[in-house]
């Protein structure tokens, strides 16, 4: 069954990691408290990208979280991952939805209302919006304000994650937003204590997103 979590979506990005630093990392970002996870590289062979991908997925079954592939579909599927994550240049989602079935996760990115309707109307599960903040991830993005995340959010029934430069000291400015969790990289990804960043971004998720049973 598709259930799934958005409170804290960890997108992941290896940087100069070997491979047993970025598995380490995953790992403790799970112990954390992340509930869901997306491996996101851009510039790996296929078999290379499937190996991974198998790795991250037995970590991520062990704490029954969501493993997303972003953009591939032939990986997500090959990998037995929960689903995939598409931007605007990806597949479109009702092609994705077409080829993996109604079982998997579709995640797409979203910048505009429209946008956020149309990806809603051909069968997303969630939509990631950003970026809030400017971000040092590699990534083509242009800022959106919160106030498009929340015009995007009143307008679809599926939850919507804010991205972009999303850290502890900044993650304030989605309190009173419509935003159903958030989706970090670097502040995970590049912190001292992943394990106690994931647990600390949790907890201000979950204690003042108005869209969790203690917010405001
Ligand atoms: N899409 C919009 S911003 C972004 C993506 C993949 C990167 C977010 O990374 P960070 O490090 O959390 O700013
Ligand atoms: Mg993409």
């Amino acid at each position: 069954m598709k259930v799934f979590d958005p409170t804290l979506y960890l997108v992941t990005d290896r940087g100069g990691m070997s491979e047993k630093e970025f598995l380490d990392t995953v790992k403790k970002a799970c112990d954390g408290g992340i509930t869901m996870i997306q491996l996101r590289e851009k510039e790996m062979d296929g078999m290379e990208y499937l190996r991974l991908a198998l790795k991250v997925r037995e970590i991520a079954d062990g704490y029954r979280i969501p493993l997303i592939i972003d953009d591939r579909i032939d990986i997500a599927l090959a990998s037995g991952a929960a689903g995939v994550h598409l931007g605007q240049t990806d597949i479109p989602v009702c092609v994705a939805r077409g080829l993996m079935g109604c079982d998997k996760i579709i995640g797409a990115s979203a910048k505009t209302k429209e946008q956020a309707l149309r990806a809603e109307d051909e069968g997303a599960d969630y939509l990631g919006v950003g970026a809030i903040f400017p971000t040092s991830t590699k990534v083509i993005t242009r800022i959106t304000e919160v106030s498009a995340l929340n015009e995007i959010a009143s307008a679809v029934k599926i939850p919507v994650v804010a991205i972009g430069g999303l850290n502890s000291a900044n993650i304030d400015v989605l309190y009173r937003s419509r935003a159903d969790g958030i989706a970090v990289v670097s502040a995970i990804m590049r912190s001292a204590d992943p394990r106690g960043t994931a647990q600390a971004l949790k907890e201000q998720v979950l204690n003042n997103f108005a869209s969790k049973a203690g917010g405001r």
